[in-house]
């Protein structure tokens, strides 16, 4: 009997052959290679599974149909535990030799470009979740260097919620959805959350933080980043400096209000990813400098708190940010489940002349890391995978396991030993490197095994009233506004009444505001403190967003509502003044195959008007024509377009002709300065000059 044929004769869609059923048959022909099993077998039928005749039963011997599913059916690894929401992508990092003189590390030579690996996360949602919950952002950079591996494994905030590290499983317990019913998702509006947080003074700092703009992003490029602990740096004689890793956006702080998060979510549940994707796609590479706090052990002394306590920061003002390189990220992974996914940051991946300090919450982590490893890549040898690899040679007699993939040849496989012979298979492998390998900070040390926390850990609220008070108005709005939506999602009004306890310790005003907010039916008393809040701290302006925003629109995107009929003109010059400041326009059009403008040349629109609100763009340009206001004036997605930019006091440019669609909208009567004229060319400069202040704080609107 000859063998069945599967093809047909018939030719279907884009030239492909048709089978029986009439389903699609592509063949491999010239440059196209052959579709073949994991063993090279090549495949011949990939559309129809082994059957006893074409309407019978499925057979077992169907050897590719068995290992495509089986293959399929484990294509999931765990995802991490906490951070699982990530978005990865290479770089390098160019040292200008500040830190030769205190560090011995390669990494830090004058003009040493070393390859890195930055994974950008949010912390509590799982790993479908949006880019936009309010959370910490994860910020952590593998540095292939000569010498090893560095891990630089930090957020986008400076301090972190608690101090001991056995403290982890329950805050993140109380942070996820909750056990019995699985939600809410990727958020701590709830009561689990609240509540740990209140029986947790020494999350009051933290929560300030992730109360303020700093846990809404606009995008990763648009965040610091902090190394959180106090480290060491180790020079070549052995001598010891502290320090805190800081990494500083070069575009610029920015977030975005609390209401485009909710929205964002919606429209673009990925905003942060396709940001820095296409970011780099049209590179245009983000870049951070590198900061450092340096001090030494006198300054340990006369600091009020514990450099050791991860709750606390060191004001830029008390030791200044030194830059000791640059970071730039200029290359998009190929593939993210090999990268992204499977990259494994542990924070005990340190390098000669970078060290520890006793930090309890990085002593924790250190253990934590290596572990969640196994769990995650299933082996010991995850340090195979190429992610992980170092760049550098690696030798040692460790072996097998799972996944084996860098296997040592030859006999020997421990030390000492005294093989050494002319024979290249009694080579005695390598050796301990006592000049130029690591070796750990000789710290004096005594003591009694105990358990417990240090005094100088006990004042939890002092820098949580500096925080707050060194932000804008605007920004201790944002703050009051945050406790309140956040605790009235919590049921349990006692949680509710025991935050605001805790804002007395703060600020009076902050607690008086939040409890109004709440209607609660009388204040509370301020929860007894371990030690009373400093009220001589002084502000710090490095502390605020705004103060810290960029001095230009680069990096930052227009979205302009454009009709039939748009200025060719004003079009044309917007497109240029927005390149020359290195910023983008993007098309948003009734239809998504675009416009076409007063000269009668045709725009491909970049979104269609419900595929791109307002809350998707840095401002936004209303231009539609005469005709074409009218059509937009009807369409509710056009009204919101205009409604949210105002209410999110976004910076609008518009032609005169959008005056009815502002009437509908509700925002012809509030015409501000927030709004700027583009009816001609040259009304472009003083638009985007507007859009470099990001936003029009002034507008009264009832943004929350
Ligand atoms: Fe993590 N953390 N963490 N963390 N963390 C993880 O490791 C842990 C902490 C941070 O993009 C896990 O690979 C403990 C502080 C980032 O892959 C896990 C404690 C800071 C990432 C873990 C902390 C961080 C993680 C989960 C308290 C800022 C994502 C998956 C002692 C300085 C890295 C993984 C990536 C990930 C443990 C506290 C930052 C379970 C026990 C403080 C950016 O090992």
């Amino acid at each position: 009997m000859t063998q069945p044929k599967n093809n047909s004769d018939k030719t279907g869609v884009g030239g492909a052959n048709v089978g029986r059923g009439g389903e699609t048959h592509q063949t491999a022909a010239g440059k196209t290679p052959a579709l073949t099993t994991q063993q090279g077998v090549p495949v011949g039928d990939d559309q129809n599974t082994l059957r006893a005749s074409a309407r019978g039963p499925a057979l077992l011997e169907d050897f590719h149909f068995r290992e495509k599913i089986f293959h399929f059916d484990h294509e999931r690894i765990p995802e991490r535990v906490v951070h699982a929401r990530g978005f990865g992508v290479h770089g390098y990092f160019e040292s200008n030799g500040e830190l030769e003189a205190v560090s011995r590390a390669a990494v830090f030579k004058k003009r040493e470009k070393t390859p890195t690996f930055t994974r950008f996360s949010t912390v509590v949602g799982s790993k479908g979740s949006p880019d936009l919950p309010r959370d910490v952002r994860g910020f952590a950079t593998k540095f292939y260097t000569k010498e090893g591996n560095w891990d630089l494994v930090g957020n986008n905030i400076p301090v972190f919620f608690i101090q001991d590290p056995i403290k982890f499983p329950d805050m993140v317990h109380a942070f996820r959805p909750e056990p019995d019913r699985a939600f809410p998702q990727a958020q701590t509006a709830h009561d689990n959350a609240w509540d740990f947080i209140t029986l947790t003074p020494e999350s009051m700092h933290m929560i300030m933080w992730v109360m303020s703009d700093r846990a809404i992003p606009r995008s990763f490029r648009f965040m610091e980043g902090f190394g959180v602990h106090t480290f060491r740096l180790v020079d070549a004689n052995g001598k010891s400096t502290f320090v805190k890793f800081h990494w500083k956006p070069k575009l610029g702080l920015q977030s975005i209000v609390w209401n485009e998060a909710v929205k964002i979510n919606g429209a673009d549940p990925d905003f942060h990813r396709r940001d820095l994707w296409n970011a780099i796609e049209m590179k245009d590479f983000p870049e951070w400098e590198l900061g450092v706090q340096l001090f030494d052990e006198e300054f340990t002394k006369k600091f009020p708190f514990d450099v050791l306590d991860p709750t606390k920061i060191i004001p830029e003002e008390d030791v200044p940010v030194k830059v000791a390189g640059r970071l730039v990220l200029d290359r998009n992974v190929d593939n993210f489940f090999a990268e992204t996914e499977q990259v494994a940051f542990c924070t005990q991946n340190v390098v000669p002349g970078i060290d520890f300090t006793d930090d309890p919450l990085l002593q924790g982590r250190n253990f934590s890391y290596l572990d969640t490893q196994l769990k995650r890549l299933g082996s010991p040898n995850f340090t195979h995978i190429p992610i992980n690899a170092p760049k550098c040679p690696v030798s040692n007699f460790q072996q097998d396991g799972h996944m084996a993939m860098r296997n040592p040849k030859g006999r020997v496989n421990y030390e000492p030993n005294s093989w050494g012979g002319a024979n290249p298979r009694e080579e005695p492998g390598p050796r301990e490197a006592p000049a130029t390998g690591f070796r750990t900070f000789p710290q004096a040390m005594q003591g009694t095994k105990l358990r417990e926390r240090p005094e100088t850990f006990a004042d939890h609220y002092s820098q949580a009233r500096q925080f707050y008070l060194s932000q804008t108005d605007i920004e201790q709005r944002h703050i009051q506004n945050a406790l309140i939506f956040e605790l009235s999602k919590v049921e349990r009004a006692d949680i509710r009444v025991r935050m605001v306890s805790h804002l007395l310790n703060i600020d009076q005003a902050l607690a008086d505001t939040v409890g109004k907010g709440l209607r609660l039916k009388e204040m509370p008393k301020p929860i007894p403190a371990a030690r009373p809040t400093r009220q001589d701290l002084k502000p710090s302006d490095k502390l605020s967003i705004i103060k810290n925003g960029p001095e230009n629109f680069a990096g930052r995107k227009v979205g302009a509502l454009v009709t039939d009929g748009v200025d060719a003109g004003v079009l044309a010059a917007l497109r240029k003044g927005l390149e020359a400041e290195g910023a983008t326009l993007k098309l948003v059009a009734p239809e998504v195959g675009g416009v076409k403008d007063s000269g009668g040349t045709w725009h491909d629109a970049d979104e269609k008007l419900e595929g791109g609100p307002s809350v998707l763009f840095d401002a936004v340009a209303i231009l539609p024509s005469q005709e074409g206001v009218a059509t937009l004036a009807k369409l509710p997605a056009a009204r919101d377009f205009v409604a949210d930019a105002v209410a999110h006091r976004k910076y609008i440019g518009y032609a005169s002709t959008a005056m009815p669609l502002f009437e509908k909208a509700g925002a012809a009567g509030a015409i501000d300065e927030g709004f700027v004229p583009l009816n001609k060319a040259d009304e472009i400069g003083a638009f985007i000059a507007a859009c470099r202040k990001l936003r029009f704080w002034d507008r009264a609107a009832a943004e929350r």
